[in-house]
């Protein structure tokens, strides 16, 4: 067993993610790729009146509240001394942003084109892109009401979990929100047998998660039970919400596939309202759907219920960092690196990538069991970068290390950061052929948009034997990393400033697309919010029986959300 300190700075700066403002689309002019979506927002005369919603109050026991951004509290007529000085010091905290209905992880999502800051007092906070109305639901009974009444009323209907989605699919202007964070709760299974599962069905260990469950709560008493799930590396995204439904890429993905692999059932508020439980026997073609379909289309999960797995032994990890000294070599040093991915993921390796164009390049991979032979096996790929190291003042490091157990590795090195900026990413998922052959593309591209910074949300080779039973874009069966482009403003942009921004981002993801080629195409959670060929990069092949199966379960196209399967809202950059 190697040394278990890093000897390297850990400046790491994973998971940039996603943009800015938005409005629906019914805002706006109508856009030949998008239907107009009808239905009632605050700003429209056919939003419920006050006795309405008092009525509606009482019968889910005052569970309704009206939600507000998170900076409201600082600001006249809210104005609240002791909650705002709370909302500075916690103003970039995931855990702050998570436990309240109107606050989100970028502030893009939250504000949309309008402002509420943490400025002085006098200054306008206004509601932006935050649901107005939200119901704190508690149970399965508070999600069938507000579905129910978000139909019978014709409203805008949004879902949020913990807010921390990248193309801006859990608010939405004047919409009625379900919040599901408060529905708490797991359950541990050593057999599971899913609901109508043929008779002599093996059960296979299983967990059982309500909707509002994040990450760092089930790994820790994951790790009570002696047990592992396939889950995000971050502690507060939600683990049964948003993340699962795109897909939902893992430490554990080489051995187990994503999050949509390990589902083995589902309950879920249909968009009529009605609850049922959803698994490979009951209702095929629905829970094919909810495995990579994305979003809210498909109605609200109440809960999921994944396989686990043995705890790891202990976890190896490794950082590869160049530091360079001029664009060029940069440039050499980045497209080695990319090239050396397929070998080191071959290896069984994950990892996370961050850049700096022009002088940085770094990586943490790590795999579960790893071991000395599964790293040197790695590190063959890096040979060419790793020559680099003295010539011309680049600096090249390379070491692995081992943490004695997940454990050790969550509560070292799961940070959520990047909350509360306006990041928003152009990715795609990239082949072995695409890394080994066009790397130097690539790079160019970054390049060519100087306010771009490559990154890697995800590096890795995910098991695919799951991946005909679920709907993500099939390109991750070849995938060996997210690239993404991630673009950024300070939060006093003006419009104008901002729309050019939005707009060279949708001019990195055609470029993209152009060096990747028409077969490729993303993960749907880590994308551009404007991505101007969505159906087929979010994906592909599988778009039409997904259409047909929103028709079926769907029918009068109550949840819709940005780039979502049924595409009735599509924002604009
Ligand atoms: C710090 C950070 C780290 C991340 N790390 C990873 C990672 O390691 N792996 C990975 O795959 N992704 C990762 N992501 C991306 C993550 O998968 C997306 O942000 C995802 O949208 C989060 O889902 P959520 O439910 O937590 O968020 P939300 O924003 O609340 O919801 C996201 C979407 O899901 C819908 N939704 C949520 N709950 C429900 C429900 N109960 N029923 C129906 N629809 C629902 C919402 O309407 C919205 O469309 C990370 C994101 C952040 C901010
Ligand atoms: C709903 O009712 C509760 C309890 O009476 C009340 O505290 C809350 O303010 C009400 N919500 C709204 C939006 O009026
Ligand atoms: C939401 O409900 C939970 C209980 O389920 C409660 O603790 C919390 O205070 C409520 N939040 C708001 C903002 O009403
Ligand atoms: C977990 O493993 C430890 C050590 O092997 C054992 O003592 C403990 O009883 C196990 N816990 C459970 C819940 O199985
Ligand atoms: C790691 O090793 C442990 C203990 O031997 C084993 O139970 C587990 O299945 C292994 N996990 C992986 C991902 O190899
Ligand atoms: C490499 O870059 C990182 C990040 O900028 C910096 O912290 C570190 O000191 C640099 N290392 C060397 C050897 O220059
Ligand atoms: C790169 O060179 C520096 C300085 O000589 C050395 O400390 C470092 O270990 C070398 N890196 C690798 C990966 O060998
Ligand atoms: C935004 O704020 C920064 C300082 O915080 C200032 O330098 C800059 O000029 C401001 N930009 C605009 C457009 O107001
Ligand atoms: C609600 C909340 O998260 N409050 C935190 C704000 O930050 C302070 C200082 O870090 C914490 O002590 C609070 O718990």
């Amino acid at each position: 067993m190697r040394f278990l300190l890093s000897p390297f700075p850990l400046i790491l700066l994973f998971f940039p993610f996603l943009n800015a403002l938005a409005t629906p689309q019914q805002h706006l002019p109508s856009h030949d790729q998008s239907k107009i979506l009808k239905r009632c927002t605050t700003n429209d005369p056919c939003w419920p009146d006050a006795k309405t919603w008092a009525a509606f109050n009482t019968s889910i026991s005052g569970r309704l509240i009206a939600s507000r951004p998170s900076a409201a509290v600082c600001h006249d007529p809210s104005y609240d001394k002791e909650l705002c000085s709370e909302a500075k010091t916690n103003w970039t905290s995931s855990d702050w942003r998570t436990d309240q209905a109107g606050a989100y992880s970028a502030i893009l999502w939250e504000v949309g084109d309008e402002k509420c800051f943490l400025g002085p007092r006098h200054e306008v906070c206004e509601q932006g892109l935050v649901p107005p109305m939200s119901v704190n639901a508690s149970c399965v009974e508070d999600v069938e009401a507000a579905v129910r009444f978000a139909d019978r009323y014709h409203l805008y209907l949004t879902v949020k979990n913990t807010g921390h989605d990248h193309l801006g699919r859990s608010s939405g202007d004047g919409s009625f929100a379900i919040w599901t964070h408060n529905m708490k709760g797991r359950k541990w299974h050593d057999a599971f047998v899913p609901f109508n599962a043929p008779v002599n069905t093996l059960g296979v260990p299983a967990v059982t998660l309500q909707a509002g469950e994040q990450w760092l709560d089930v790994y820790r008493d994951a790790t009570v039970h002696n047990r592992t799930v396939v889950g995000g590396s971050a502690r507060t995204v939600g683990a049964a919400g948003g993340y699962l439904l795109g897909g939902g890429h893992s430490p554990f993905s080489y051995f187990y596939g994503l999050a949509v692999d390990n589902l083995v059932e589902m309950t879920i508020v249909t968009p009529k309202g009605k609850h049922v439980t959803i698994n490979e026997y009951s209702d095929p073609g629905y829970f094919w759907a909810v495995r990579g379909g994305g979003g809210s289309a498909w109605g609200v999960v109440t809960s999921v219920t994944y396989k686990t797995h043995p705890l790891p032994s202990h976890m190896d990890v490794a950082f590869l960092q160049v530091n360079t000294t001029s664009v060029d070599i940069w440039k050499e040093a980045y497209a080695h690196a990319l090239r050396g991915l397929p070998e080191m993921t071959d290896a069984g390796y994950t990892g996370y990538g961050s850049t700096e164009v022009g002088s940085l390049v770094q990586f943490i991979f790590l795999q579960p069991n790893g071991t000395d032979a599964t790293l040197e096996r790695g590190k063959l790929g890096f040979q060419k970068l790793l020559a680099m190291n003295g010539s011309d003042g680049t600096f090249v490091a390379f070491a692995g290390f081992a943490l004695p157990s997940w454990e050790a590795y969550i509560n070292l090195f799961l940070t959520d950061p990047n909350t509360a900026t306006n990041i928003q990413d152009a990715t795609r998922l990239l082949t072995p052929e695409v890394l080994s052959e066009k790397a130097n593309d690539l790079v160019d591209l970054a390049l060519r948009h100087p306010d771009v910074t490559p990154g890697h949300n995800f590096i890795g080779k995910v098991n695919p034997s799951q991946r005909s039973k679920t709907s993500v874009h099939p390109i991750w069966a070849q995938s060996r990393t997210i690239m993404s482009y991630g673009i950024n403003w300070p939060d006093n942009a003006t419009s104008a400033e901002k729309k050019r921004r939005k707009q060279e981002l949708v001019k990195v993801s055609l470029e993209l697309g152009d060096i990747v080629g028409p077969d490729s195409g993303t993960y749907i959670n880590e994308a551009n919010p404007y991505e101007p060929d969505w159906k087929n990069v979010f994906w592909g092949p599988n778009y039409g029986r997904l259409e047909k199966i929103k028709r079926r379960i769907d029918p009068r196209g109550l949840m819709a959300c940005n780039r979502c399967v049924g595409g009735e809202i599509v924002y604009e950059p």
